[in-house]
């Protein structure tokens, strides 16, 4: 049984939640993170010293990054499936949207989350706001010139890459005090992946 330790309100964890939905595969998750703590206990960080969510087990198996989790998951109980297929090319060019998530997109998109979603209006740094918010909306720009004529990030297929942008761009048309450019290829595809059943049961929900 894989077990699934991370608060669902995280977006790393909404991601392997998402994950798992799409390969119908049963876990179980045990609350961490935030007000749940429980990843600054010792037998947390002998499992991830990072202390970070999520960390998956699988028997004997420990594994934390999220999006390493997702190559796992479906490299073990996904047998060809096409959210992440083995061709190199096609393989590479999804692996470029998880790289870009972690290295890139989170990092831009993390400062505006926490200042619209989890710090009081009072308390909030406008003007730096307004700066945090105009860096994240050029990647969301760049996003919406590379969806032009495709169905999907990679093209007509839903991949591993659909999840993880999928899971932050909820946290760019979900939060409410900021006033976004209109991206129309953008929206589209992101119409298309909320109908997604793991999109729905994991991600859909008020920020918090
Ligand atoms: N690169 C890591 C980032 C992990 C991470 O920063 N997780 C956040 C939640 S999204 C966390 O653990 N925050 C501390 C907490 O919840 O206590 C991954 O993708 O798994």
């Amino acid at each position: 049984m894989i077990t699934i330790w991370g608060r669902t309100n995280s977006v790393n964890v909404q991601k392997v939640l998402w994950c798992c939905d799409e390969l119908v595969l049963p876990y179980e998750r045990i609350d961490a993170g935030l007000q749940f703590g429980r990843n600054d206990e010792p037998a947390y960080l002998a499992m991830n010293p990072t202390g970070k969510i999520p960390t998956l087990v699988d028997d004997d198996f420990v594994l934390w990054e999220s999006n390493s989790i997702l190559r796992y998951l479906v490299l073990q109980y996904g047998e060809g499936s096409l959210l992440y297929p083995s061709e190199p090319k096609a393989r590479a060019s999804i692996d470029r949207w998880l790289d870009w998530s972690l290295s890139t997109l989170q990092p831009a998109e993390r400062p505006v989350f926490w200042a619209l979603v989890r710090t009081p209006a009072p308390a909030r740094d406008t003007a730096k706001l307004a700066s945090d918010f105009n860096a994240v909306a050029v990647l969301w720009r760049m996003l919406d010139t590379h969806l032009q004529g495709r169905f999907f990030l990679e093209g007509e297929k839903f991949t591993l890459a659909d999840i993880v942008i999928g899971a932050y761009a909820k946290r760019w048309f979900g939060v409410d005090g900021v006033e976004r450019p209109p991206l129309p290829n953008l929206e589209r595809w992101y119409s298309r992946i909320a109908t997604r059943t793991g999109f729905k049961k994991y991600v859909d929900f008020p920020l918090t």
